[in-house]
């Protein structure tokens, strides 16, 4: 149907969204607004139609998070994203994926073994017509695969255009503008499977980053693999947590999301210290790192568009590969249990996601577990 079929099996146009359930999505569209700099565009909820949930639609450049949380649990929707949150608390059940054909992308994809939750469908609206197509991956993670095919709407049929919560500033910069990677957090041992489903199933192959036996053994406590579309659009690392002395931080996050699902989603900004900065003014919370990680910075990343100065005062981590360099910084969880979290990355030809901080990185992390007595 499209003129990339032929050579791959599996075309996407990029993330289409990062859909999460939480247990109150109206505060959530706030926080995003406020701490993440975003803007609400869409809405649906009782007053055009859904009785059961609510749903916020906000964006950021061409990012957009969907916040979803239950009304009232009566039906199968409601009761069904109920039991979701009470289970997982807070966190993310679809990455949606944009397709120029989602009836043949879910029909390659369950030929080679994904499992379908729903199958390509239609829904319209006086903007048009989009398909929808649902397949399951790790935990109770989904992939719906989106066809908009020139849809004119805010989002999807069903939703309301929206007023921004916070009134746009003139001139105020987006604190981000993209998707970069959607991480996912499997069981131990399982990591291999879920890289080999994502190349079976949607054609992706192996980035060269990964995290081996050898870092895990060491410090990291987790191993890791990247896969990604050909166009490098998509990128979905996978982590499992790798035995040693303590428990893993990959651990952590099953236990207390109730399994597998995802870990951390990192964003794209072309200007992380302004990113930074308005973030840490709304009270967003990044991992701290030790000043001796700056010390000998510069020694191994050379130079940078931030100096060193500003890296330090504000805890942002660098990279540098043979492509490029990278800035990168992990906030918080964002929620009460230790699970969700992000990453604002700031790209100058890296392809990488950050190896050289692995070892600062995991200590920063494994600090705050300790702090939660989960170490
Ligand atoms: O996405 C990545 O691979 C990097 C590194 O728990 C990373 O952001 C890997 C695991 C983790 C935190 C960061
Ligand atoms: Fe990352």
């Amino acid at each position: 149907m499209t003129e990339h079929t032929e050579t791959d099996p599996f075309p996407v146009q990029g993330m289409d969204a990062v859909v999460f359930a939480v247990g109150n999505a109206k505060q959530a569209a706030h926080y995003y607004s406020t701490a993440f700099g975003m803007t609400l565009v869409a809405y649906q909820g009782p007053e055009n139609g859904s009785r059961e949930t609510a749903s916020y639609v906000l964006e950021s450049g061409r990012a957009r998070f969907v916040f979803t949380s239950v009304i009232t649990p009566v039906g199968e929707r409601g009761k069904e994203l109920a039991r979701h949150v009470a289970e997982h608390g807070d966190g993310v059940i679809d990455l949606a994926i944009e397709v120029p054909d989602a009836r043949a992308a879910y029909a390659h994809a369950v030929a080679r073994g994904a499992r379908g939750i729903t199958e390509p469908h239609e829904v319209s609206d006086d903007d048009g017509t989009v398909v929808l197509a649902t397949l399951a991956t790790y935990g109770e993670t989904r992939h719906t695969l989106v066809e908009r095919s020139g849809y004119k709407g805010v989002y999807l049929p069903g939703y309301a255009p929206a007023r921004p919560i916070v009134e746009p500033v003139e001139g105020r910069r987006r604190v981000f503008q993209a998707v970069d990677h959607c991480v996912g957090n499997v069981e131990l041992g399982r990591m291999n499977e879920w890289v080999d489903f994502y190349r079976r199933v949607m054609g992706f192959t192996n980035m060269k980053e990964f995290v081996g036996d050898d870092i895990a053994t060491e410090y990291s406590a987790l191993m890791s693999k990247v896969v990604a579309d050909g166009t490098r659009k998509v990128k979905f690392p996978i982590n499992e947590p790798a035995p040693g002395r303590k428990k893993s931080q990959i651990d952590e996050y099953l236990e207390f999301y109730g399994g597998p699902g995802v870990q951390h989603i990192a964003l794209n900004t072309g200007d992380i210290v302004h990113t930074v900065r308005t973030m840490r003014a709304a009270g967003v919370e990044f991992l701290d790192v030790p000043d001796s990680y700056y010390d000998t910075l510069g020694e191994w990343v050379g130079e940078t568009r931030v100096p060193v100065d500003t890296l330090r005062e504000l805890k942002i981590l660098a990279d540098r590969d043979e492509d490029g360099y990278l800035l990168q910084i992990f906030t918080k969880p964002v929620q009460d249990r230790p699970t969700v979290f992000f990453e604002m990355i700031e790209r100058h030809g890296s392809l990488g996601f950050g190896k050289g901080n692995f070892k600062a990185l995991f200590e920063a992390i494994e600090r705050e577990q300790a702090r939660r007595g989960n170490l």
